[in-house]
């Protein structure tokens, strides 16, 4: 009997030990850091103006995210410009460990060179120019983008690369040093956490990750930022032959999307122009930059931005939005962006409508509409409850979505002409608002088709798969956001 009370007495002993290291652990301050360590990062960006404030923001927040890779895509850019204004800017900002590559891929539809020119007017900023072309050279990277990114995320560093990287930085005197976190610059240090990929040009590193390295690549992946797409509104391409539904990211190589579209086992978010629209870059947001402009990166971000905001004048109805930067906002504070989940979508991947991505939803706002026309139909057919059972009152209460049913095949109608219309003249372009039922109708049209003339089948639409989609955000609340981070 003693001997068991014995035993018992040594049992609750054991499990106090045990309890006591459990909690000790997680109240010791080295347990709460890594909860709240931050986040890995890859930013594959693309080289336009948008893209270079996003990447002072995602350097802005030590605490939140740490980019342990940057890659750069021929997109919206001269990419060898691109890649000296980017090294630029991190050797002045202390980054100069963090590793850079240029993709070898190349564009389906390239970006207007009025657009891709516009790298120049940042690369030659007085405020990044302290390095020569010599020092700048040994901080390229040989390896290609794409292959870097599959690197970072399978965790086999930076072979050429990262090392080098920081030699390189060391050698060439790397601003300050900034290495906040003891990273080597090729981003395998050790540890096993998936990677997010903060993406602001097309989608193509991704696509070639995926499609070369697959699941092993995939499962690595903690989840896919993507600015692009527009899901239900209008696109922002304006070429030949095009019908105006896409975003141009997505249009420089609509098959990528059709690819990131093919893995749902990867976690998607789509930062649309549904939500970008909504934040604009005034001269305001940039005087405001200007008046903290004793902060170094405020200073930098009005100077880059400064460089677009003619388009006011330039584009009163397009001007130039703060496109990558929202999405780079949204990864840092989540709870500043509005979220649709499991918005279940396809891509166009060839055609007029190439780029354009389907949602097969129609927007909260015309759900909420149409609820609300169904509702005021329902009120008309008489009291509520008075006809429960009465055949003819259920045709009654079924008017509002009838007229809704009308209206909306009407449209879908008009907008199928302009569609054949912008396809067989290369005319220009106009604005599609996404209308999923007419897409569906319209592809099995095309399949009809293709089987009738006996022609295999051209792959024009991705599968349909669930994504994130940011659909709205405050602009007032970005732009306080902005100038808050961008205090450092
Ligand atoms: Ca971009």
């Amino acid at each position: 009997m003693a001997c068991e009370s014995s035993h018992r007495t040594r049992q609750a002993a054991a499990f106090f030990a045990a309890t006591c290291l459990i909690i000790c652990q997680v109240l010791k301050p080295g347990a709460s850091a890594r909860i709240s360590r931050p986040r890995k990062v890859i930013f594959d960006h693309d080289g336009g103006i948008d893209d270079y404030v996003t990447l002072l923001l995602l350097l802005s927040a030590p605490d939140r995210v740490r980019v342990v890779g940057i890659t750069i895509l021929d997109a919206d850019c001269r990419v060898e410009l691109a890649w000296n204004t980017t090294l630029k800017l991190l050797h002045t900002l202390g980054h100069g460990h963090i590793p850079v590559a240029v993709s070898s891929l190349t564009a389906v539809n390239a970006f207007p060179d009025p657009w891709r020119n516009s790298v120049l007017s940042v690369d030659v900023l007085p405020l990044i120019n302290d390095l020569t072309q010599e020092e700048l050279a040994p901080l390229r990277l040989a390896t290609p983008g794409e292959e870097l990114m599959a690197q970072l995320l399978l965790g086999r560093g930076a072979p050429g690369g990262g090392g080098d990287a920081a030699a390189a930085a060391a050698a060439a005197g790397d601003n300050n040093n900034n290495n906040h976190h003891g990273n080597d610059g090729d981003g395998d240090d050790g540890d096993d956490e998936p990677i997010t990929i903060v993406a602001t040009g097309p989608l193509s590193n991704v696509a070639y990750v995926l499609r070369k390295y697959g699941a092993a690549a995939a499962a690595r992946i903690r989840e896919v930022w993507w600015m692009g797409g527009a899901m239900w509104v209008g696109g922002n391409v304006v070429e030949p032959g095009h019908d105006g539904s896409a975003e141009w990211n997505a249009y420089w190589d609509p098959p990528a999307v059709g690819e990131v579209w093919g893995w749902p086992s990867v976690p998607l978010v789509v930062v649309p122009l549904d939500a970008t629209n909504a934040v604009p870059v005034t001269p305001e947001l940039i005087y405001r930059l200007g008046r903290q402009a004793r902060y170094r990166y405020s200073a930098l971000a009005g100077t880059v931005w400064s460089r677009v905001v003619t388009w006011v004048y330039d584009r009163p109805n397009e001007p130039y939005y703060a496109w990558d930067t929202l999405t780079a906002a949204c990864v840092l504070q989540p709870d500043l962006c509005e979220k649709l989940y499991d918005v279940q979508s396809y891509a166009v991947v060839a055609g007029a409508s190439q780029g354009r991505t389907v949602p097969l939803a129609p927007s909260p706002e015309a759900a909420e509409a149409a609820a609300e026309a169904a509702a005021a139909a329902e009120g008309a057919g008489g009291a509520k409850g008075s006809c429960a059972a009465a055949s003819p009152c259920a045709e009654q209460h079924g008017a509002g979505e009838v007229q809704r049913r009308r209206m909306e095949a009407e449209e879908a109608d008009m907008r199928a002409a302009l569609r054949e219309e912008a396809s067989e003249g290369g005319g220009g372009a106009v604005a599609v608002p996404s209308l999923p039922q007419q897409q569906q109708h319209l592809q099995q049209k095309q399949k009809q088709s293709h089987q009738e003339r006996g022609e295999a089948e051209e792959v024009v639409w991705s599968a349909t798969r669930g994504v994130t989609v940011v659909n709205h955000v405050d602009a007032e609340a970005f732009y306080a956001f902005v100038l808050q981070a961008l205090r450092v």
